[in-house]
């Protein structure tokens, strides 16, 4: 963990029961550091969040390197997400904070494919 401004960690929270396997995730990637799921509310078809397995509460609690290793996958995966269902662009999106939306405190990135025309839910 990144010596710095880090929130308290909660190793029971939803996602880190996602990596030990006690609650199933529709998995679409998994290496040595990163695991990526379909969100399970999704905003768009082909929504989809990739997370570290570093347990960090959010990005001020990953060191860099961990940090690297996760947008790398987010770079790698979201064009094939893209493509996949035949979106035009892809939203990449991370929340720090209640304050700012983040609502299941495990680091983790959002992948929202986007369609010209169709709206995202909320
Ligand atoms: O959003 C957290 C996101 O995590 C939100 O879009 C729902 C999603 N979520 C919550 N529980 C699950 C499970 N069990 N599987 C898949 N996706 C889930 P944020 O506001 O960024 O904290």
């Amino acid at each position: 963990m990144a010596e710095n401004d880090a929130a308290a960690y909660d190793p029971e929270n939803i996602f880190a029961k996602i990596l030990k396997g006690e609650i199933p995730c529709h998995k679409l990637y998994e290496d040595d550091d990163t695991l990526a799921f379909l969100d399970i509310m999704p905003r768009t078809e082909g929504h989809a969040l990739v997370i570290t397995k570093e347990p960090a509460a959010d990005l001020f609690g990953i060191t860099p390197e961990g940090l690297g290793k996760l947008m790398a996958v987010v770079q790698t995966l979201a064009p094939k997400i893209k493509q996949a269902v035949g979106a035009d662009g892809v939203l990449i999106q991370q929340f720090n904070g209640a304050a700012a939306g983040q609502t299941v405190f495990h680091l983790h990135v959002h992948i929202i494919p986007r369609k010209d025309g169709f709206p995202m839910r909320p």
